[in-house]
């Protein structure tokens, strides 16, 4: 099925555009906050709603995925200055062919075990036949958004994906993807470049529907040595970026902002900022605000990084931490320039919603520009 190209024009004015100048390195009167993971999880609205609706059904039904986007937004008003759209990273295993079910974590029955399988993968995957649910989803959401705040677009990195796909669901060893690694260096290459084509056809197909950010989820970058990352992961990431905006700008489209969020990757950092290939990279919770300023030399925004467990801590603990933060990253500018606030990695389950609010108030507090 073919899709429109939407534009600005197509939907209301956006009033909180925190979010894209900070991305931009811009100065910004407070930092802009959402969170990793800010849809479904800890809210009891997603729970009631997730009781009659299984998780893929909440993904691939626009109507669904849109409720359970704009939830948080509801919730927080005021106070969260992005969406995210909801769905999940392993929508991209799925259109290549691989059947994954959530059991309730990701399970893959038949993964990729050796470089034979790869044959059982799609070749040219149609994306808007495959994954047009999440294009309608995102124009939906932006819709009912009305402006409120941007909607961020989202992929998996190619080599989380692929970690995914060979190991079968989440692992805490990468037996399978390790393996994968150093005895079949040149198949795994091959296997990482084609999940990045399709990660980066899915980037330009929500910017289309409507999405006014992207964020790339490489969630076990940190399993990699600095050597392999750059040998294996990095490669595939750079293609997504050139990817996404030579076909953007092809069909006369602005590519807007690329986060790339490569937990555990901080030695990386450096590397990553002068590649040029993303705007701003989201750091996890083990490299202060101060190091990575330095590394990355105001050559990209940053994205992050309070602990995700001081959500934990009660009001003073998550106070506290929040004051850590702001001050590393403000430093001794009145306010801060080019700094998305976040945290190191996504919300967890068991958080209560009043914490996350009370967290969410402390970021406007202690970020708010100086006179
Ligand atoms: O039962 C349920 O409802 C499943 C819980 C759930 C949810 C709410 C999963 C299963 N995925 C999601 C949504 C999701 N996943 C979003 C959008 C909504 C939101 O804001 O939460 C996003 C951005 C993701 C991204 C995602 N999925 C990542 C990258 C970010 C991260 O946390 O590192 C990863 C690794 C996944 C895989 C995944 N999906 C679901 C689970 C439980 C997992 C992780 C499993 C594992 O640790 O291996």
């Amino acid at each position: 099925m073919p899709y429109e190209v939407k534009t600005d024009a197509d939907f209301a004015p956006l009033r909180n555009d925190l979010l894209i100048r900070a991305a931009r390195g811009e100065e910004t009167e407070r930092a802009p906050a959402w969170v990793m993971r800010q849809a479904g999880r800890y809210l009891p609205e997603f729970m009631e709603l997730r009781k009659s609706h299984t998780f893929f059904e909440c993904c691939q039904t626009p109507a669904l995925s849109a409720e359970l986007t704009l939830q948080p937004i509801r919730r927080y008003s005021g106070l969260i200055d992005a969406a995210i759209i909801f769905c999940d990273i392993l929508v991209v295993p799925q259109a290549m062919g691989l059947v994954v079910e959530m059991t309730p974590g990701p399970y893959l029955p038949e993964p990729i075990n050796t470089p034979a399988d790869m044959d059982r993968l799609t070749k040219d995957v149609d994306i808007n036949e495959t994954l047009g649910y999440v294009f309608e989803a995102i124009t939906l959401t932006r819709q009912q958004l009305k402006g409120e705040v941007p909607l961020i677009g989202f992929c998996g990195a190619p080599f989380t994906l692929f970690s995914y796909m060979v190991e079968g669901g989440g692992t805490k060893t990468f037996q399978k993807s390790k393996s994968w690694l150093f005895k079949w260096p040149k198949e795994t290459a091959e296997l990482l470049d084609r999940i990045a084509v399709v990660c980066a056809d899915l980037l330009v197909g929500q910017v289309k529907a409507g999405a006014q950010m992207v964020q790339i989820f490489d969630s076990w970058a940190g399993e990699l040595t600095p050597y392999h990352f750059t040998t294996f992961a990095l490669p595939p990431l750079l293609k997504i970026s050139s990817l996404f905006r030579s076909k953007l700008t092809a069909l006369g489209i602005t590519p807007p902002p690329i986060i790339l969020f490569a937990k555990g990757a901080n030695s990386s950092l450096e590397l990553l900022s002068k590649s040029g290939a993303f705007d701003v990279l989201a750091l996890d919770w083990c490299i202060t605000a101060e190091e990575a300023k330095v590394i990355t030399g105001g050559r990209v925004a940053l994205q992050g990084n309070a602990d995700p467990l001081c959500l934990y801590g009660g009001k003073e603990g998550i106070e506290e931490e929040v004051k850590r933060v702001c001050a590393g990253f403000i430093g001794e500018g009145k306010g801060p320039k080019g700094w998305i606030s976040n945290l190191g990695h996504g919300i967890t389950p068991q958080v209560l919603p009043e914490d996350m609010k009370w967290y969410l108030e402390c970021v406007k507090k202690y970020s708010s520009r100086k006179e």
